[in-house]
């Protein structure tokens, strides 16, 4: 009986989840929807960790469960450079090379949404852990977004000061990952020898508008750096 109480909740969330509710809207209490399945809250609570481990539900303390945005955007974490050394226990740096304002070309300026002839300030930053190069940074941002960017003081992080001083929260990427070896210029400024393997990811970063404001290629080292990507297995597709 309890196992047929606990599939009819489960089915009735995953309804809710998919379809009655939007991103970030509330689900029912753990205390209704105990009244309204016959179960217990902490039959309830189970259902709803494992809505929360798959990423489909997150909770907020004193708030409530709300509906996570679909998994494909949640699955891979868009963080900074900065927090990924953090999280690594490590003290992220940057040295800056070049701050300029640029024509965006025409690579550029399609990934931003830009004519090639309008104005992007590229940065090319060597991003180091610990005082250890790691990773050579191509940044271009439209200029229209971000005006007086390069008179500012920045050795920190880019994502903070968008955050801080031009209210611009990077909330998505689209990101490639390949395998690629670093010439000889480039193998100099990360302390390897040339043509050492490297990953080569390339970002395009939106705000919270939607709108394209970062195109990014960073070059990491590929003896000190591996990507954590979690993969989730769609509900539908599990065991009940
Ligand atoms: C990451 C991003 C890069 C971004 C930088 C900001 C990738 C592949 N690249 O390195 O696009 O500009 O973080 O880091 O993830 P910051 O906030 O520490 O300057």
């Amino acid at each position: 009986m309890t196992a047929t109480k606990h599939e009819l909740l489960r089915s009735h969330l995953q309804n809710l989840i998919e379809r009655e509710l939007a991103p970030d809207e509330r689900l029912p209490t753990e205390r209704d929807l105990a009244q309204e399945f016959g179960v217990s809250r902490m039959t309830v609570r189970q259902a709803l960790e494992r809505l929360e481990n798959e990423r489909r539900v997150y909770r907020v303390r004193g708030a409530g469960t709300f509906v996570a945005r679909p998994a494909i955007t949640k699955s891979i974490e868009l963080t900074s450079f900065s927090d990924d050394m953090r999280r690594r226990g490590l003290a992220p740096g940057a040295h800056l090379r070049t701050a300029e304002s640029v024509p965006a070309g025409a690579s550029v300026g399609f990934a931003l949404g830009l004519s090639p002839a309008d104005e992007v300030v590229h940065l090319e930053r060597v991003r180091t852990a610990d005082g250890v190069p790691m990773c050579i940074e191509h940044t271009y941002l439209a200029a229209a977004l971000v005006p007086k960017l390069l008179d500012r003081p920045f050795d920190n992080s880019l994502y903070d000061l968008l955050r801080d001083q031009y209210h611009i929260r990077l909330v998505r990427a689209e990101q490639s990952i390949r395998a690629t070896v670093l010439d000889e210029a480039t193998a100099t400024l990360l302390q390897v020898p040339a043509f050492s393997p490297a990953l080569l990811v390339e970002r395009t970063a939106y705000d919270q508008r939607d709108r394209p404001v970062e195109r990014a290629m960073s070059t990491y080292r590929g003896d000190r750096y591996a990507f954590e990507i979690e993969v989730v297995r769609p509900a539908t597709d599990g065991t009940a």
